[in-house]
């Protein structure tokens, strides 16, 4: 297994500088959507062919999946080995604003729709002021720098702050739940708001301050925004690799079972007393 989360984040780390080179002049809109309905970049696009090319021949690794195919291919010529799902370009609508996006990495050990329990490892590159990737494996949390090159120097372990800082949920208030907003109004007492459109950014807040971020259902969309394989259970796996928690309203993202590949859930990460409170605050 150790070999084939190596070749998936060595590749991603990789393609890094070439993602990163290619977003100015691909920051258009397409006239398409992509199978969750989202409104694809060239970019959105471009980073998934980029990252399928550099992944889909890694030893070990059976099947490819990604928020912006509408279908998974099979890569590998066996009936088991490793499913590596990403989100190529999350937050791509910050492209066009110079805000913060990523990439966003699960590695599978079966083949999907697959349940978060069957997750080996998970991270993410973040494209900031820095070219940054966030590892969690083998039950610690690391960060890299990512150099022009893609090598990567080990900026050390990641542990989740004692204390939380930070909040920021996705959605328009009208469209939140009264038990939602209930909730988001005690923890604005304590906390300062930090939403930047990108689920990365904002997470890496999280892991940098302490704090919670997540996107609730919704009235119009019980079942939220962020998708179950490649942005929720992912990101739930650094989190609560790096001492945190994390929720879709009720209990651990990684006790999902997703039925579909482009199933969507209601999430939520952070400081293990914030998802608490949150959990308590939502109907059972
Ligand atoms: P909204 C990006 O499109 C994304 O999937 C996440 O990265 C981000 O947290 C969320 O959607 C932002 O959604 O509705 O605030 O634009």
């Amino acid at each position: 297994m150790a070999d084939v989360v190596d070749g998936v984040f060595d590749a991603v780390a990789g393609a890094a500088p070439d993602v990163r080179a290619g977003l100015p002049e691909r920051r258009a809109k397409r006239d398409a959507e992509n199978v969750s309905g989202d409104t694809q970049l060239e970019a959105d696009v471009w980073a998934d062919d980029l990252l399928f090319d550099r992944t889909e021949s890694i030893e070990g690794v059976n099947w490819y999946a990604s928020e912006e195919r509408d279908a998974i291919v099979t890569v590998g010529d066996a009936d088991e080995g490793y499913a590596v799902a990403l989100d190529p370009l999350d937050g791509s609508s910050n492209v066009k604003s110079n805000n913060p996006c990523g990439t966003v990495v699960g590695v599978y050990d079966q083949p999907l729709p697959a349940p978060g329990s069957s997750l080996v490892a998970a991270g993410f590159v973040l494209y900031g002021p820095t070219t940054t990737m966030v590892v969690a494996r083998d039950g610690e949390v690391r960060e890299y720098l990512v150099d022009e090159d893609g090598d990567r120097t080990d900026l050390g372990t990641v542990e989740l702050p004692e204390d939380p800082t930070v909040y920021g949920f996705g959605g328009r208030v009208p469209e939140w739940t009264e038990d939602f907003e209930a909730f988001v109004r005690d923890v604005e007492d304590d906390l300062k708001l930090r939403y930047g459109g990108a689920m990365i950014a904002d997470v890496n807040q999280v892991l940098v301050y302490g704090g919670a971020f997540g996107y609730p259902g919704l009235q119009s969309a019980p079942e939220g925004k962020l998708r179950a394989h490649f942005e929720s259970m992912p990101m739930a796996y650094v989190v609560e690799t790096a001492g945190g928690a994390s929720s879709d309203g009720s209990g651990s993202l990684l006790d999902l079972e997703p039925q579909r590949l482009h199933e969507r859930t209601p999430t939520f990460v952070g400081n293990e007393r914030v998802i608490d409170d949150l959990e308590a605050a939502l109907p059972d």
